[in-house]
């Protein structure tokens, strides 16, 4: 395990793999800790990375052990990560506090792309980012990952932003912020479940290649935020937006009525409810796109690897 910094350190394989510039693509661990029930959540984790190496990419996973933020955690850790019960979902709000008293901490897109853009790799791979809630209005509620995302450098690839979210606030929050949003074989910017929206994307990509060559125009032009490639769930998982709408209703209802809670609670308790009220098509849903989002990462990795030997 090497140490980047005082804070970070990567596991034998990535650093290996980041010293000889060979593809890597970094993962989210709040997804596994706070995402999906067990034991789904660990077959996830597993089956993304398994489909990484067999895309000729090494699988990265990030997550804070006892207060160290380690980038490419072992077979035993993952599996901790998928049942320890005391693990802090991190944002770039409390990811400090969590490293500062040494407890596990589950990182988000925010605290995984700090840690990706701190070891210096190109590729993170999520099922879907969070952005601007509905009511924000009211309630302010803003995912810390669009911070992130103007934040720190990295290709992003995800499923659009997360179908309970304002999505027409959501492009415009990453617009004002100046991030590019591409869409990967499509024109319309996809919305987790849902592989379509009424929104364009600012560009449509249809092979690596090409979301390769934007993110080198933006290096070129000193455009030091992430660049969101967003890849529709594959088809015989989708659900439809009507489908969706209504869940939505029903689970919003129920958390309003039975749960109290807020900040970064509200999302893994909504996600949990719709799940619940689709019988579990959400479920099935949010596996097959973050595996095909698993697959495309790792071919837009190995694509970035070959440019950058290349020169
Ligand atoms: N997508 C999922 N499940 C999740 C998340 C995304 O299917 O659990 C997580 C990601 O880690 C994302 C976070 O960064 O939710 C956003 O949370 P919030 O809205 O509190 O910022
Ligand atoms: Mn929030």
């Amino acid at each position: 395990m090497k140490k980047i910094s005082d804070a970070v350190a990567l596991g034998d394989e990535a650093q290996a793999a980041v010293a000889q510039n060979k593809p890597v693509v970094t993962l989210e661990s709040t997804i596994i800790a706070f995402g999906l029930p067990y034991p789904e959540n660990l077959k996830m984790a597993q089956e993304c990375e398994d489909i990484i190496r067999g895309e000729g990419a090494v699988p990265a996973t990030i997550g804070i052990i006892d207060g160290k933020l380690k980038i490419g955690l072992d077979e035993k850790e993952l599996e901790q990560f998928a049942i320890r019960k005391d693990i802090v979902k991190t944002n770039l709000s409390n990811i400090a506090a969590v490293c500062a008293r040494g407890i596990w901490g589950a990182t988000s897109v925010s605290t995984s792309l700090m840690a990706t853009s701190l070891a210096g790799i190109g590729v993170f791979v999520t099922g879907g980012i969070g952005g601007v809630h509905k009511g924000f209005g009211e309630s302010f509620d803003i995912s810390s990952d669009l911070t992130a995302l103007s934040r720190y450098r990295a290709i992003v690839v995800s499923a659009g932003v997360k179908s309970l979210l304002d999505v027409r606030a959501s492009l415009e929050y990453l617009e004002t912020m100046g991030i590019p949003v591409l869409g990967y074989e499509t024109d319309s910017f996809p919305v987790f479940y849902i592989r379509q929206s009424p929104y364009r994307v600012d560009m449509r990509v249809n092979s690596p290649e090409e979301a390769v060559a934007v993110f080198m125009a933006q290096e070129a032009l000193g455009h030091k935020t992430s660049l969101l490639t967003a890849v529709p769930v594959p088809a015989k998982a989708a659900l439809s937006s009507a489908e969706v709408e209504a869940a939505l209703a029903k689970a919003e209802a129920f958390i309003k009525k039975e749960c109290d809670v807020h900040g970064r609670d509200v999302t893994p308790a909504i996600l949990k409810q719709m799940n619940e009220i689709t019988g579990g098509r959400c479920l099935k849903a949010n596996l097959a796109l973050i595996k095909n989002n698993a697959r495309v990462g790792a071919m837009i990795a190995r694509e970035l690897s070959s440019r950058n030997t290349a020169h």
